[in-house]
C-alpha cells in the first residue's frame, strides 16, 4: 500500500472528505454551497480566490473547496489537487454557448495524475431555467462516458435557487442519478437524515449522498459495506 493511500485511509477513518468544487465561472458553485448550508442564496458575489466550507453530511465532514472559475484563475486550480477524494463539477445547464469550453476544461482537469483516484459528481445546475439542457444532454455534451475508464462519475440535475422557484423541479427528487457505475446509492430514496437543509434542492442532497457513498465504499469500507458507509452516524449534528 502506498504512503498516499495510507494517509488517505487515515483521514477517511476520521470521516474527513476533501472535495474540490470546480467548474466555469457563473456555474453556481458558491450558490450551491450556500444552499446546502442554509445561507441566503441571494447574496453571492464572484469568487476571486477560494472559500472552504465544511459540510456535515451523513456523518462525514466534507471539506469543500469552492474555487473561482474565471479563465484567469483556472491555472491555479492545480494548487488544490493534493489528496482530493471527489471533484464536484458544477455546470450552468443553460449556458449552451460555453458547454464546449466546459467539456474541454473538465477533461483537461481529469487528466491530472493527482486526481486519478477522485470520484466525479457533475451538478447540472440551474434546472429552473426554461432553456436548461437536461442531464442526459449535458452528459453527452461533456462526453462523460469517455471518463468511465479513469473515474467513477455521476450526474445530478439540480437548482441551487430551488427555494426561489414557484414551480416544482422538472425531475423528481428521487429520480435516479445517471451513472455508469450504477451503485446502490443511485437509486436510494433519501433517508430522513439526508433531507435538505432549509430550502435547499433535495436533488443536491442526493448528489452529496452519492459522493459520501462513493468515497466511503471505495476507500474506507470496501464496496460490500456501502450501506454501512451511508449509515446515519452522528447525524444529530447534521
Ligand atoms: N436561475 C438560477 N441561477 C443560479 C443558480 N445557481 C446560481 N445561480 C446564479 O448564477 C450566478 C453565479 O452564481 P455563483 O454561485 O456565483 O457561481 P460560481 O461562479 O460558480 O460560484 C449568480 O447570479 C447566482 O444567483 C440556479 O440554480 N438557478
Ligand atoms: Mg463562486
Amino acid at each position: 500500500m502506498g504512503l498516499l493511500t495510507i494517509i488517505r485511509k487515515a483521514r477517511l477513518k476520521e470521516r474527513q472528505v476533501r472535495v474540490l468544487m470546480l467548474g466555469l465561472d457563473n456555474a453556481g458553485k458558491t450558490t450551491i454551497c450556500k444552499a446546502i448550508l442554509g445561507e441566503d442564496v441571494d447574496e453571492v458575489s464572484p469568487t476571486l480566490g477560494f472559500n472552504i466550507r465544511t459540510i456535515l453530511h451523513r456523518g462525514f465532514n466534507l471539506n469543500v473547496w469552492d474555487i473561482g472559475g474565471q479563465t484567469s484563475l483556472r491555472p491555479y486550480w492545480r494548487n488544490y489537487f493534493e489528496q482530493t477524494d471527489a471533484v464536484i463539477w458544477v455546470v450552468d445547464s443553460s449556458d449552451r454557448a460555453r458547454m464546449e469550453d466546459c467539456r474541454r476544461e473538465l477533461h483537461e482537469l481529469l487528466q491530472e495524475e493527482r486526481l486519478m483516484g477522485a470520484s466525479l459528481l457533475v451538478f447540472a445546475n440551474k434546472q429552473d431555467i426554461a432553456s436548461a439542457m437536461t442531464s442526459e444532454e449535458i452528459s453527452v455534451a461533456l462526453d462523460l462516458p469517455a471518463l468511465t475508464s479513469s473515474h467513477h462519475w455521476s450526474i445530478q440535475p439540480c437548482s441551487a435557487r430551488f427555494s426561489l422557484v414557484s414551480s416544482p423541479p422538472s425531475t423528481s427528487p428521487s429520480e435516479p442519478l445517471l451513472s455508469p457505475t450504477t451503485s446502490t446509492t443511485s437509486t436510494a430514496t433519501p433517508s430522513p437524515s439526508a433531507l435538505p437543509r432549509k430550502g435547499a434542492d433535495p436533488r443536491i442532497m442526493l448528489g452529496l449522498d452519492w459522493v459520501v457513498g462513493e468515497v466511503g465504499s471505495r476507500v474506507y469500507y470496501g464496496s460490500q459495506n456501502q450501506a454501512q458507509a451511508l449509515a446515519p452516524v452522528s447525524e444529530a449534528k447534521a
